[in-house]
């Protein structure tokens, strides 16, 4: 039948879609229209995103979804854009970019870190902005621009939002990832910016999910084959916050694994721990929608599995992931283990034998078949999966119940088991594109089709109607440290 879809632009650092989303009685459909590859390149002696290339991907997407709308006597009301946080491109007054945006797994930054915490000490950037530390926050980032004069700075989705309409923005909670945001206030922590000598506008002004940013260019307009009054409307443009919106939640006692390449671990809170214990956990503050905090650790993630497949695949033939998870299921329990959160594991190449000398220096015989390593990986991500949340409980006080593993990963139901297995809790497994679902949900909320508030409960709701999910029990629920 005829009426209101809308399309989510959702870009991860492993590949991007573009998906249709539409409200029925029977809750919301999802329609996949147009998926293509991504990864940091070497272009220009270092890591860095083709924008451009993505941004070619997001205008045939938006074109395929105008068609798939039409075809169906839809018409697409809105376009909302997520990627992963932290980058961004710097642009000029003509529009024009400085350079490819770099990567945050580019190793740069090393250079800068201790410039930045010579002018404010990590102590005072926690208690403030309430940001773990991760060598690639948007500020060591911004310490390693050669020249920040003439430019402002938009993190990766608000540079493609502002590609479509033209229209300058910094959506909110992406905005938390830049280390600039007060963690209290949602607001720019605006005495942070001298001391790095950064000028206050460098980024433009907030917006919060559910903004209208604006309208198509006329030359957009064209190329997508949608009318040049189609709203870019800003969601939780930081791809983990879209994706945790949606989680399909039914009691506030759960903890959430955002699973793709990486993997984000914890709960959601009303307000932000600052405290020094925090801070020695590394926990973040992220901001969610509505204003809620992401309390959560970046883990390690699949981005170890990718690497060891992108190994592999130029040694030989592509290897068959499915096939490798079977095998990998196969083999004993413990099997050799590595900290899968060292950020030794953080730049690209040569995984598979960077994970074999990690397993030697931690006392374990080297996993030698590529089944082993696979086995050895998961092992380990399910180890720090443990570990976090009975952090996040004990830091945050927060009873968990049940874990929600949403994204890519939540495909993999080996270590979805693993991850029951070792914190002794249930796991729910999907939806696969949570992400895409959030970033719907909030343009849906914001065209009034989804009831308001309180807080996220519209948008949860809708999830659950939307969700088919896999229940995982523990082997052993009496070993239950997340509790
Ligand atoms: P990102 O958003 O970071 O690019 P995704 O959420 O798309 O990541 O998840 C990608 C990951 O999903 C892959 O690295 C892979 O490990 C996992 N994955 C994809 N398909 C499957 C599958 N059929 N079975 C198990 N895991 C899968
Ligand atoms: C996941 C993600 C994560 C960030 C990282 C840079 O895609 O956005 O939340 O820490 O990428």
């Amino acid at each position: 039948g005829s009426g209101a879809v809308f399309a989510a632009v959702d870009i991860g650092a492993s590949s991007g879609r573009v998906i249709l989303g539409k409200l029925t009685d029977d809750g919301p459909e999802l329609v996949t229209v147009h998926r293509f590859p991504n990864g940091a390149q070497f272009l220009g002696g270092a890591l860095r995103w083709d924008v451009e290339a993505l941004f070619t991907e997001v205008v045939a997407g938006l074109a395929t979804a105008a068609d798939t709308a039409a075809r169906a006597g839809d018409t697409v009301t809105s376009i909302g854009i997520d990627t992963w946080a932290v980058d961004y491109g710097l642009v000029d007054a003509s529009g024009t970019l400085r350079h490819l945006p770099f990567s945050y797994r580019d190793a740069r930054t090393e250079a800068t870190i201790g410039v930045v915490h010579a002018a404010l000490p990590p102590e005072r950037l926690y208690a403030r902005t309430g940001l773990q530390f991760l060598p690639f926050n948007t500020l060591y980032q911004l310490a390693a621009e050669r020249s920040l004069a003439g430019v402002q700075a938009l993190l990766i989705p608000d540079l493609l939002a502002y590609r479509l309409t033209g229209a300058r923005c910094t959506e909110a909670t992406n905005a938390s990832t830049t280390g600039l945001l007060d963690a209290g206030t949602g607001t720019w922590a605006e005495d942070l910016f001298a001391p790095l000598g950064l000028a206050p506008d460098l980024f433009p002004p907030l917006v919060e999910p559910g903004t209208v940013v604006g309208r198509l260019l006329p030359a957009v307009a064209a190329a997508a084959g949608l009318p040049a009054s189609t709203a870019v409307v800003a969601v939780g443009s930081h791809d983990t916050a879209s994706a945790v919106a949606a989680v399909p939640a039914d009691s506030p006692h759960f903890a959430y694994i955002s699973s793709g390449t990486w993997s984000l671990v914890g709960v959601e809170l009303d307000a932000p721990i600052l405290t020094d214990e925090s801070r020695a956990a590394n926990f973040t503050n992220e901001r969610g929608v509505d204003g809620t905090i992401r309390y959560l650790r970046n883990t390690g993630g699949l981005w170890l599995l990718q690497e060891c497949l992108r190994e592999w695949s130029i040694e030989g033939p592509e290897p068959d992931l499915v096939g490798l998870l079977a095998a990998a299921a196969t083999l004993p329990a413990g099997g050799p283990t590595i900290d899968a959160d060292s950020n030794d594991f953080l730049a690209p190449d040569g995984m598979p034998g960077r994970i074999r000398r990690a397993a030697e220096a931690a006392g374990h015989a080297a996993p030698s078949s590529r089944e082993a390593v696979v086995r050895c990986i998961l092992d380990s991500l399910a180890d720090a999966y443990a570990r976090t949340l009975h952090d996040a409980a004990r830091l945050s006080g927060h009873r968990i119940d049940v874990i929600h593993v949403v994204g890519g990963g939540s495909q993999n139901a080996l270590l979805c088991q693993l991850t029951a297995d070792r914190t002794g809790l249930p796991v729910l497994a999907g939806p696969v594109e949570a992400t895409a679902l959030g970033n719907i949900l909030v343009q849906a909320r914001a065209a009034g089709l989804l009831a308001a508030g309180p807080g996220l409960a519209g948008i949860r709701a809708a999830a659950r109607a939307a969700a088919r999910t896999v229940r995982y029990e523990p082997a052993d629920a009496a070993l239950s440290p997340a509790r």
